[in-house]
């Protein structure tokens, strides 16, 4: 196994995503100003990475080209976050445009490894996609975090680095995301079981719960020696009948208990050697 023991953590947080309402939760940040602000307060509590997704003036999950780049710039601005960007996107946007999220240079960008149930909905990731998006990633000199879903996932990596070969920057991150209602559940045995059966050629892994999972996969991800991703995105409620006011809260905590186990936030110059971050300077 390539991977050596984990001595930092890497905390990625996932501010927003692209299922949460502004209606319903109007502490979640949407606009740009929310994000940026959002961006530096979770750099301070110990973040190295930001997951983005971003929305449109109505709130409304969006893959405009030019706000992504907007958003882009205006975090490198006032950040040292690695900036990853969703490819996911929303379960409704089209294949094609996922692609073009790349146009925004990201230092990083999510490539989910399958098709998944999500909810009552279905994410769709079919393998051309991903070898497109993988071959896209190279080509642009992107960061790809490889986003598992089910243990199929696992296997469906394993078969995109055997055809072809490592991403830019030759390590491989990955992100086992756990309680997505149609993924692998949010428990400690199935997210040992995920990390089991990681190719050789992974450098490093997080792992995030969806909702009540949020606590025992972070706990149990510490302890395996994996990373952290938290935020809104994944969870809306910091604790029993008292929702996350701020993405920065949850990654406070999540810094606090890295720091009680011996592993404390990496700063974001050691993420970056982590993931093999090509510089981008803010234009
Ligand atoms: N919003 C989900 C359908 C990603 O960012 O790459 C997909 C997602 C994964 O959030
Ligand atoms: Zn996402």
């Amino acid at each position: 196994m390539s991977r050596s023991a984990a001595t930092t953590t890497l905390i990625t947080v996932a501010p927003t995503g692209a299922e949460g309402t502004k209606a319903d939760v109007p502490q979640l940040p949407t606009t740009p100003e929310e994000l940026v602000e959002t961006a530096v307060r979770c750099e301070r509590a110990g973040a190295g990475l930001i997951h983005l997704h971003i929305r449109d003036g109505k709130h409304r999950p969006t893959l405009d080209a030019g706000l992504l780049r907007a958003s882009v710039e205006a975090i490198r601005e006032s950040t040292d976050l690695v900036v990853q960007l969703s490819t996911g996107g929303s379960v409704h946007d089209p294949l094609e445009q996922r692609l073009t999220v790349l146009d925004a240079q990201p230092d990083s960008c999510s490539l989910t490894c399958g098709t998944t149930n999500f909810g009552d909905d279905v994410f769709l990731n079919p393998w051309p996609f991903m070898v497109e998006l993988y071959r896209l990633s190279i080509e642009r000199e992107v960061v790809p975090e490889f986003e598992l879903f089910d243990l199929g996932h696992v296997q469906a990596l394993r078969r995109l680095l055997a055809q072809e070969g490592p991403p830019f920057g030759g390590k491989v991150h990955v992100d086992l995301v756990t309680g997505v209602p149609g993924g692998m559940p949010g428990t400690p045995a199935a997210l040992l079981a995920a990390v089991a059966q990681l190719p050789e050629e992974v450098t490093s892994w997080s792992a995030t719960g969806i909702g009540r999972a949020h606590l025992p996969v972070l706990a149990t991800a510490l302890g395996a020696g994996g990373h952290l991703r938290v935020g809104m995105e994944d969870n809306l409620v910091f604790a029993r009948g008292q929702p996350v006011q701020h993405n920065a809260e949850l990654v406070a905590r999540a810094a606090d208990i890295a720091t009680l186990l011996q592993r404390p936030p990496m700063t974001t110059t050691e993420a970056r050697v982590l993931l093999s971050i090509k510089r981008r300077n803010a234009s």
